[in-house]
Formats: structure tokens, C-alpha cells, sequence
């Protein structure tokens, strides 16, 4: 049986088999995306919640995994070179879950790099962006009285939004067939609703986009992986 022990964040959520990859997260844009990956790969896993309270995410065993104190991270007991790997960063966990199975990364070297820079927009982009627009549209921002970080992100959405609907025009997926990139674009633009900010970013106006996350979200898989892990 492989034993875990020797990372500490076994000992507050202990694994049931640890034979398997085990996903610390919670059901986020950024931790679905690992759960969705895990699923569209028919990669077997078992999912802790770590929610996003100090008491987990800046708990001392959370951090030995992942010091930069956010979700999702796993823990691959058949890493790459015989030993058990423990991995953060959902664009990281992606590109290594893909590499270990061959699959969701195009079947070309060229594919593999177009995915690749989606997925760094999405990481560099999309995310840090919309999810400020989040903070400063939606929650605890939202009381600042100056407008200019609520125009600044408000602006920056609709800009990327703009990049998106054009990369997808006349086509099904955002870099050829659908793969990693797509699991870390989809859950995000899917979240404005979450925001209510779906009327201020004139989300409607990009059919592209809207025809593409009906799309994404049609997907079994994604379907199951959006709710997992569960939240109570
Ligand atoms: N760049 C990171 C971002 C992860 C992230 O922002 N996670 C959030 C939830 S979506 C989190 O854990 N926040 C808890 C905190 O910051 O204390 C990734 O993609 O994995």
C-alpha cells in the first residue's frame, strides 16, 4: 500500500485510498477545473473539501502543500519518476494531469502549444481579472466609493470577453479540440452569473462565447466535476 505520511496534509484529511490521486479543492472556478480535468479523463480520485475559511486553506497542513495558501492541489501517488508528486497551481495540476495521460492536449506539438497559451490567458488573464470584477462588482469592494476599480475591472472583462467571442468564431472549442484550456476558460466566463455581472460586462452581446459555455457545460463530465467536491 503507498504511504502518504510523509505529506502533513494527509493527517487532517486523511486519504481512503491512497492508491489514487487525492484533490484537495473546493467548487470554485479554480478548483473545478481539476475536478473537471480528473473527470474528462475517467482518472480516478478521491475529493477533499478544503474550504476557503483560514481554518483550512492557512491550516498548517493545507500550507505544506500548497504555501501560497489557495485551492485546488493534489496529490498524485504515481508521480512521474516512481514517486508520489504533490502539485499546486490549477494550470500546473492541468498540464500535468494531461501529459500523464495523453489526453485534452491536441495530438500535435503545435496543438500542444496553442492549448498552452490559452490556458496561461486564462491563468494570466481571465481569471485574475474576472475575479476582481467579482471582488469589486459584487462583494466586500463594492462599498468603495471610488468607481475607478469597478471601471478598471468592469473594462478589463468586457476587453477579455471581446478576446474570447473572436477566438471562437466559427469554431466549436478555443484551441482545436476541446482540452485543458477550455476546462479553465468555461468555468470562469460561467461565473459572471455568480457575479451578476453578466448585464455590465454586456455578456449577451458575445453569442460566440454564450453558444460556447452552453456547450462546455452540456459535457457530462463537466456537469459532474462542477459539484465536487460538494460543497455541505
Ligand atoms: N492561481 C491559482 C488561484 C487559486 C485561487 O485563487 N483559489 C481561491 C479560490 S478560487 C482560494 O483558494 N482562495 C482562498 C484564499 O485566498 O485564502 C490557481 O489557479 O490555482
Amino acid at each position: 500500500m503507498t504511504d502518504l505520511s510523509a505529506f502533513p496534509i494527509t493527517q487532517k484529511w486523511a486519504p481512503t485510498n491512497p492508491e489514487i490521486i487525492q484533490l484537495y479543492s473546493f467548487p470554485t472556478p479554480n478548483g473545478v477545473k481539476v475536478s473537471i480535468a480528473l473527470e474528462e479523463m475517467e482518472l480516478p480520485y478521491e475529493a477533499h473539501k478544503v474550504t476557503l475559511a483560514d481554518a483550512d486553506v492557512k491550516s498548517p497542513e493545507f500550507l505544506s502543500l500548497n504555501p501560497n495558501n489557495k485551492i485546488p492541489a493534489i496529490i498524485d501517488p504515481n508521480g512521474p519518476d516512481g514517486q508520489p508528486i504533490g502539485l499546486f497551481e490549477s494550470g500546473a495540476i492541468l498540464l500535468y494531469l494531461a501529459e500523464k495521460t495523453g489526453k485534452l492536449i491536441g495530438s500535435t506539438a503545435t496543438d500542444k502549444h496553442h492549448i498552452t497559451q490559452w490556458l496561461m490567458f486564462q491563468m494570466g488573464g481571465l481569471g485574475p481579472m474576472l475575479g476582481q470584477l467579482g471582488f469589486f462588482y459584487k462583494f466586500a469592494g463594492s462599498q468603495i466609493e471610488d468607481p475607478r476599480p469597478r471601471e478598471r475591472y468592469i473594462g478589463e472583462t468586457k476587453r477579455l470577453l471581446a478576446v474570447v467571442d473572436k477566438q471562437l468564431e466559427g469554431q466549436e472549442w478555443i484551441a482545436g479540440d476541446f482540452s485543458i484550456a477550455d476546462i479553465a476558460i468555461a468555468p470562469w466566463l460561467a461565473a459572471l452569473v455568480f457575479y451578476e455581472a453578466q448585464e455590465v460586462t454586456g455578456w449577451a452581446d458575445h453569442t460566440n462565447a454564450v453558444a460556447y459555455v452552453d456547450r462546455v457545460l452540456k459535457r457530462p463530465a463537466v456537469q459532474k466535476g462542477r459539484s465536487i467536491p460538494a460543497r455541505d
